[in-house]
């Protein structure tokens, strides 16, 4: 019998607690491939004519999968509240507004493969609400560092769609079987390589890039002879860095002078992944990602996650 994401139930301090959160996270992600497959047939892809509070357009997918998102969380019985990349205020889930755990999304990452039919993904984190139980849950108890993050992951909308998660204790990959309708386990404790893999950035941008980057990235190449790849949606990027080794970066560069990867529900995230696959994640020389506190729900923060070396290589 395969293992399945009830799996998670007998992993570290929090795996019981977290495995009906991850389940939701599950059902949701179901729902959004099925979504996504039939998009174009349900007038369902372009735009929904709207903007995110960061100013981006909004496509029809992005809004459809972040309700699918919030219902999924609301059944669970175990969320307060969600902070999502689509709604500038945290939704506060009232029926269940004294439970323990926030969850911070997005929905759908890398929506402008949507239109070229590339992979995009969803991304998420869990905390533990600091407010008591009997309050309102606030924003503030999403300003959490990825030090406090209780489980973490993403899902990939590719060829199959993948959940990988991690409550700490190392990082599992869980593949749909559309034959039994269950998330299977198909990629045991994920570790991302030292050696091989590629760097994978946008590197039209290189002239613009704060911090000397051009330059650090020039010297990784030489010394490194990595190849490149880019897909352009952060999940597919860093399945791939993770699967095959290397370095995904996104600096701050002159028109997103602090970054354009969001902490809360992109960077930590992924931090938290790449550091419990053997990895590290940094935001700049001598940060890491998941020691940066947050500030502010949308806050956007330079990225710098792969395997040690390569890392080490191009911050050093
Ligand atoms: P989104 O959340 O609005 O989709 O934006 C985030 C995406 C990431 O998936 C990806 O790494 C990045 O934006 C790509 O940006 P660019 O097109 O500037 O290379
Ligand atoms: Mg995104």
């Amino acid at each position: 019998m395969p293992l399945t994401l009830n799996n998670i139930a007998k992993q570290g301090e929090h795996g019981s607690t977290m495995m009906p959160v991850i389940q939701g996270v599950g059902r949701a992600a179901i729902e959004i491939a099925a979504v996504l497959r039939g998009a174009v047939f349900r007038g369902a892809l372009g735009g929904a004519g709207s903007e995110n509070v960061q100013g981006e357009q909004q496509q029809l997918l992005d809004v459809l999968s972040d309700e699918i998102f919030l219902d999924e969380m609301r059944s669970t019985g175990f969320v307060c509240a969600v902070g999502s990349e689509e709604q500038e205020e945290l939704l506060v889930i009232e029926e269940y507004s004294h439970a323990d755990y926030l969850v911070l999304v997005d929905p759908l990452d890398g929506s402008s493969n949507l239109d070229v039919d590339g992979p995009v993904g969803t991304i998420f984190s869990i905390v533990k609400r600091k407010t008591a139980n009997a309050d309102r849950p606030h924003v503030s108890d999403t300003l959490q560092s990825g030090r406090e993050v209780i489980a973490a992951g993403y899902v990939l909308y590719g060829p199959s769609t993948m959940l990988v998660c991690s409550v700490g204790e190392g990082v599992d990959g869980y593949t749909f079987n559309p034959s039994t309708a269950r998330f299977e386990l198909s990629h045991g404790n994920m570790r991302i390589p030292e050696t091989g893999g590629y760097y994978s950035v946008n590197e039209s941008n290189a002239d613009q890039w704060a911090d000397n980057m051009g330059a650090k990235l020039e010297n990784l190449k030489a010394e490194t002879g990595l190849g490149m790849r880019y897909v352009g949606a952060m999940v597919a990027d860093m399945h791939r860095t993770i699967l095959k080794g290397g370095v995904f970066l996104y600096p701050a560069d002159s028109k997103n002078t602090t970054g354009k990867l969001r902490l809360l529900y992109e960077a930590i995230p992924m931090g938290f992944i790449m550091e419990q696959a053997g990895g590290k994640s940094m935001s700049s020389d001598g940060v890491a990602v998941l020691d940066l506190q947050p500030e502010a729900l949308h806050q956007r923060v330079p990225v710098y996650l792969g395997s040690t070396t390569k890392v080490d290589i191009l911050l050093g």
